[in-house]
């Protein structure tokens, strides 16, 4: 007889290794696909996708239900305004759209369509819903921030019982042919048409309708005298009007209970003769977009916008992500146009790339391809805003002009950023910081995750692990460095916590379809959550970051806003009930994409006024975005795997941010779920030495990694990235102006710099810093030791390192060596850039480090740079405390003036200004020197009146490399012209 003991032994020995078995052969991480919805799950998405699929059926015999009548269509001042009649039934009963095109002076336009009826609130809410009775009209508010001004200029060129056109934008040269019946547009440039709406007849606003409750079959009597059910067929109803999801959804034991009923919005947007389109992050597949209708290689599911925390996310996919911007560009050979999708709602984007051959006897010969796009939002107004280009420099301004441009960061936010989760103490951080300095590796700021709190009771400190924040604090501003701690937007909901004590009381909390303070389940267990739609939560939240109020912060501590999807454990699809109320009575459904913004712009509001007189610039980093999140901070990628391939997904993901208008974009370096091996987290700190945001992070469960705890070589190779990355400083902050000023990518996809160039149109796996001229390709694969790097211009392009003069050829891609040791960094010839070559710790202490400029000669032996420097901190530059320099090499003399557009500007002169007087150019290097420069050994430099002699120093060519020069100890000061005669 065996024993009982004996026996539980055995099964638990049994079940040990069922599990370990288990996790062998499960996929170590994966996301669990079925938490979230697919578009057939999706209501209103499968009664849009089914819409379309009957349009195809239906072919040249369908009649699109939407019709403006011409006497009710006007113009003036830049707008038209009609109403569009949906016909509904075979009575021909109508429902009125009021419908608006708006030509604006920056050349987009703006079609913007609502249903009278919700205008009106004449329509009934069921389960006596409070809830606004309008269509969400207030995405506007949230994300426009300018640009709107009417193009009065704007002309009717052409007017008719069938349409109008009009003319609009740079010397008239933008068109939009509006057609009555069924309603569309056509915009045109030039004379072509780029972009038309409503050209497959999938124009759909679900209009308002009362639930007819359905009565009971009647009953017949049988022979047996028994009644039995009446079996005549019901007529069968188009899957498009499938009235099962109008009135109630349900979806993983959730259910919507849509007091509105059905109120999606959809529209068909083509681009003929555009076979790529980008845009509409977050995402994880490549940057020139898939088709979604199944098809080799494609997808079979719509993108799809709804904020969500999506745990271990895969690769190559349509699937939602954290954030959501609703900008797509479409690009073909010198020429970019684009939309701007301005909902809030869930939304869903099928993308069709069909052949349109002109002539059907070519066989594809001299055929276009085109793309079709069809936009799905399950509520709000149909908005809409059309940009015709021509070049992806026009779509980034204008896009900027109406959500903003990325703020100006703080310097050290540009930095490297050391991140865990979590570091376990104050002492713990400490350590960090002291190590770092002791291995001579660059950072700027020290993250805290969750842990540091008390609890995870936001504003509190773990009194045990964190007992003295502020000596902390204090040592890493000794070390002139940041600490940025977390703050998420879930608040305990327990007994004796001043935070929701106040939450309730103030009543700022989202609330439940009752109207009752919305409880849900996050990291602090029971948690409720602060509504940052309401500008009394807004004020009151500021009020919490107050120094005394938040105790333990510092004038260096910054902030970090997680899990602002928002992400509820036990919600629908990891978040909020579609039916949650926000201010103002509007649905969750309505603002969901909007919500983490409003949480992000919360806090960049606190970190305004944390105390009176203060004024330092915030940094913030969201998960969860918008499109406008680009004025309040930066955005990382999320959890993300410490793999290869999640080192190869990050490139196209950040290049995605850069031209949807939010370029202030990381991912966590080493991967977050996961130990690296060394190689690849080496390889991923070099390519994350090129990311506009640039943090180290990991997951509670994996090991340290703090650079310095990697083996020789590898922390070298990784202090080595790092101190690029600061050396670049200067070229960085520079980017980032550029970001500021114009909307334009940091980091730039080949498209963007050469939209010329078809054969670059798909490379997503490199791209150029700023104006820089830098092209990098970071190696993503494991034990690869060569770059094949695109090369888009036939412009001479140099190695970053060797100076070597690579031998390649326009639209070809040329092979460099990359040892682990090196970063794949060519210089393309034409630029120069700025560097700051002393190693040092921080950015802090580089602030009054002289320059070295790199000046890569052209094969027409010109060069051309810029410079933008400030204090980096406060707002002064707005007050023109700022220095721009614009660098040009011409006809042998190199030159430094002051930027075109500061001439005549009168600098104030403040503190910053006067503290950078003295600082110089230390040394030019210039590669692709002439041979006529050898023997030279001094040349002058004329500055401030004065000619001063410098060294000179020549380098011959040698073999492959190129000759270069280099200049030394100039001493001429930054913010004065000076110039140097070469010749
Ligand atoms: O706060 C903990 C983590 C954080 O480290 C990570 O960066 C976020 O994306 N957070 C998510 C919550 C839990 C993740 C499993």
């Amino acid at each position: 007889m065996r024993s009982s003991s004996q026996l539980s032994w055995r099964w638990t020995s049994y079940l040990c290794l069922l599990s370990i078995l288990c996790a062998l052969f499960t996929p170590a991480v994966m996301v669990k696909e079925n938490d979230f919805k697919k578009c057939s799950q999706s209501g209103f998405c499968k009664r849009n996708r089914a819409y379309a699929d009957h349009v195809e059926i239906q072919g040249a015999a369908w009649q699109a239900p939407y019709k403006i009548s011409s006497d009710k269509a006007s113009f003036k001042d830049g707008q038209f305004q009609a109403t569009i009649l949906k016909t509904v039934d075979d009575d021909g009963r109508t429902v009125t759209l009021p419908v608006t095109v708006s030509f604006l002076k920056s050349g987009a336009a703006r079609v913007t369509i609502d249903e009278e009826k919700r205008q009106l609130k004449d329509i009934e809410l069921r389960h006596d819903s409070s809830a606004r009775k309008e269509r969400y009209n207030e995405a506007e508010k949230w994300v426009i921030v300018g640009g709107l001004t009417l193009d009065k200029d704007a002309t009717v060129a052409q007017q008719s019982e069938t349409g109008m056109t009009v003319k609009y934008g740079p010397d008239s040269s933008f068109e939009a042919e509006i057609k009555y019946a069924p309603f569309g547009i056509d915009f045109k440039r030039d004379g072509a048409v780029q972009v038309k709406l409503n050209d497959r007849g999938l124009l759909n606003m679900e209009h308002w309708r009362a639930k007819v409750e359905k009565a009971e079959p009647e009953k017949a009597e049988g022979e047996d005298g028994e009644k039995q059910e009446n079996k005549a067929e019901p007529a069968e109803v188009p899957a498009y009007l499938d009235e099962g999801t109008w009135f109630e959804e349900t979806f993983g034991g959730n259910t919507d209970t849509k007091p509105r009923g059905p109120e999606s919005v959809a529209l068909d947007i083509t681009f003929p003769g555009y076979e790529h389109v980008f845009g509409i992050p977050e995402h994880t597949g490549p940057l020139s977009l898939k088709e979604t209708r199944g098809g080799d290689g494609n997808y079979n599911e719509p993108y799809r916008l709804y904020n969500a925390d999506v745990f271990e996310y895969i690769l190559d996919s349509p699937m939602t992500l954290y954030g959501a911007i609703p900008l797509m560009q479409a690009q073909r050979k010198d020429s970019t146009v684009g939309v701007f999708w301005l909902n809030g709602a869930e939304t869903w984007i099928d993308i069709v790339k069909a052949k349109e051959s002109k002539n059907p006897l070519a066989l594809g010969l001299g055929s276009k391809t085109s793309t079709h796009t069809h936009w799905i939002s399950e509520s709000g107004l149909l908005d809409v805003f059309v940009f015709l280009g021509p070049t992806p420099q026009d779509i980034s301004k204008t896009y900027g002009e109406l959500t903003g441009t990325t703020a100006m960061p703080a310097e050290f936010a540009i930095g490297y950023h050391q991140c865990r989760w979590n570091y376990v103490s104050d002492d713990d951080v400490k350590e960090v910081d002291r190590k770092m300095d002791k291995f001579k590796i660059p950072y700027d700021v020290i993250w805290l995750d969750i842990e540091y709190t008390d609890e995870k009771k936001y504003f509190t400190w773990d009194p045990n692990m964190f007992a003295d924040p502020v000596s902390m604090g204090k040592q890493l501003d000794d070390h002139g460095r940041k600490l940025v701690v977390i703050i998420d937007p879930h608040i305990k909901n327990t007994g004796g916590y001043h935070v929701i004590d106040e939450l309730k009381s103030k009543g700022l909390a989202v609330k439940n379809n009752k109207g009752n303070d919305f409880e849900g389940w996050c990291w602090p267990g029971s948690s409720m959550w602060v509504d940052c739609f309401n500008p009394a939560a807004i004020k009151w939240w500021t009020s919490l970051f107050k120094y005394d109020a938040f105790k333990g912060t510092l004038e260096n501590t910054y902030l970090w806003n997680d899990m602002n999807e928002p992400s509820v454990f036990n919600g629908p699809e990891v978040t909020m009930p579609k039916d949650n109320l926000h201010h103002g009575g509007w649905e969750h459904r309505d603002v969901h994409n909007i919500n983490g913004m409003t949480f992000h712009n919360a806090t960049f509001e606190a970190l305004l006024s944390r105390k009176k007189g203060e004024l330092h610039r915030p940094f913030i980093l969201t998960r969860s975005f918008f499109a406008g999140s680009q004025r309040l901070g930066a955005m990382w990628t999320g959890d993300n795997q410490a793999s290869w391939e999640h080192l190869g997904a990050a490139v196209p993901m950040i290049l995605a941010q850069g031209i949807s208008g939010f370029p202030f974009a990381g991912a966590d370096v080493g991967g977050f779920f996961g130990n690296p091996e060394l190689e690849l987290q080496s390889r991923w700190y070099q390519a994350g030495a090129f990311y506009p945001f640039f943090r180290g992070h990991a997951h509670i469960d994996a090991r340290r990694r703090e650079p310095y705890m990697a083996a020789e070589p590898y922390r070298s190779i990784i202090t080595a990235a790092l101190r690029l990355r600061y050396s670049l400083m200067p070229s960085w902050y520079t980017a980032f102006f550029h970001a500021h000023r114009d909307g334009s990518p940091i980091i730039r996809p080949m498209y963007w710099t050469h939209p010329s160039e078809e054969s670059g149109f798909a490379v997503d796996d490199q791209f150029f810093v700023g104006t820089t001229g830098l092209l990098v390709k970071p190696i993503v694969e494991k034990e690869k030791v060569t770059a094949d790097i695109y090369i888009p211009d036939n412009a001479i392009y140099y190695d970053y390192f060797t100076y070597e003069k690579l031998s390649t050829h326009q639209g070809k891609t040329v092979s460099i060596d990359a040892p682990i040791e090196k970063i794949p960094i060519v210089m393309r010839g034409g630029h120069i850039f700025p560097r700051r070559d002393t190693p040092r710790r921080s950015t802090q202490l580089m602030k009054f480090d002289d320059y070295t400029l790199v000046v890569t000669l052209g094969k027409d032996l010109t060069a051309h740079g810029e410079l933008y420097v400030d204090d980096g901190d406060s707002f002064d530059y707005q007050k023109g405390q700022y220095i721009h320099r614009v660098f040009d090499f011409h006809q042998w003399v190199l030159t430094s003036t002051a930027a075109p557009s500061d001439e005549g500007k009168n600098l104030r002169e403040g503190d910053w200004l006067k503290k950078f007087h003295d600082v110089s150019f230390d040394k030019i290097i210039i590669i692709g020197a002439p041979s006529s420069w050898e023997g030279k050994t001094e040349i002058e430099v004329l500055s401030g009146g004065k000619k001063t002699k410098v060294p000179f120093h020549f380098n011959k060519a040698e073999g492959s490399r190129a000759a270069f020069a280099t200049v030394g100890r100039i001493g001429a000061r930054v913010g004065a012209d000076w110039e140097i005669d070469f010749a």
